[in-house]
């Protein structure tokens, strides 16, 4: 099994001490952090369907998750540039109600290597929490909002609803994966974006 076949591997079952180590040992053999981070992405979707299949439960989604979460850190310096910001700071969450923010992570990290700084209001974000830290924060040109469930989606509507209704002169992007692009204009989203690395190109044009 290769390195990166590893990492996949212990993310999937959750190995949250061993996974730090293995990515390492993956970029020291030559991988590149974007092909590790693939791997850890594309063993979220094994969890993901075997929780589907019920096969497994929660708590098997939520290690793994922490497991992955234990692997990005390793290679966040990597991927995330120099973080000098120009661009105004981006306020990101994920919706209330909804607690997945690997995803989101990913987003706000990208978005940070993209020249924003990046305000993270964390998880389960209600509509007026998003418009109160574009209030606080000094020069917030972008709102960033993550769902990741069908049943969350009405609270994507509500977040962009309420901050465009708030007068503030800000642009919103949206993306998680059960977002559309016809989704994401119905709502009156300034952008979409399907993916960490596209919502960092977004957002830097739609703020420009
Ligand atoms: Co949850 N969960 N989960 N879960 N979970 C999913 C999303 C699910 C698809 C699993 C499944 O059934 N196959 C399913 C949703 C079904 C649906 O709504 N259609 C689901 C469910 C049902 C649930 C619960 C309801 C389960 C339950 O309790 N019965 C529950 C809900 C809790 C809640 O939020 N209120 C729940 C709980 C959890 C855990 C807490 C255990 C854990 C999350 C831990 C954490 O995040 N810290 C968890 C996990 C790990 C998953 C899966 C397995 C993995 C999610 C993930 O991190 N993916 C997931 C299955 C799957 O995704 N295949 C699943 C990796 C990540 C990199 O991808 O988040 O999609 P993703 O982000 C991508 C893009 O979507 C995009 O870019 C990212 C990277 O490129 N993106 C954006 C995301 N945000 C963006 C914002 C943007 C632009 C792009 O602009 C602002």
């Amino acid at each position: 099994m290769s390195k990166i076949e590893d990492v996949k591997a212990k993310v999937e079952i959750g190995k949250s001490k061993l996974v730090p180590g293995l990515v390492q040992e993956a970029l020291d053999e030559g991988n590149k952090p974007e092909d590790i981070l693939q791997a850890m992405v594309d063993s979220m979707s094994v969890v993901g369907e075997k929780f589907s299949a019920g096969e497994i439960f929660v708590p098997e989604m939520l290690i793994a998750a922490k497991a992955m979460s234990k692997g990005v850190d390793v290679l966040r310096p990597l991927l995330a540039g120099d973080g000098a910001s120009s661009l105004g700071t981006c306020v990101i969450g994920t919706v209330a109600g909804d607690l997945h923010d690997i995803g989101k992570n990913l987003v706000a990290m990208m978005i940070e290597s993209a020249g924003f700084t990046v305000v993270d209001l964390g998880v389960d974000v209600p509509a007026d929490k998003f418009v109160a830290a574009i209030k606080e924060n000094e020069n917030v040109t972008l709102v960033a909002c993550s769902g990741l469930l069908t049943t969350t989606m009405p609270a994507l509507k509500e977040a962009v609803a309420t901050i465009k209704a708030s007068g503030l002169n800000v642009k919103v992007i949206v993306g998680g994966a059960p977002v559309t692009p016809e989704y994401a204009a119905e709502i009156g989203a300034d952008a979409y974006a399907p993916d960490a690395g596209s919502a960092a190109v977004k957002a830097k044009e739609i703020v420009a």
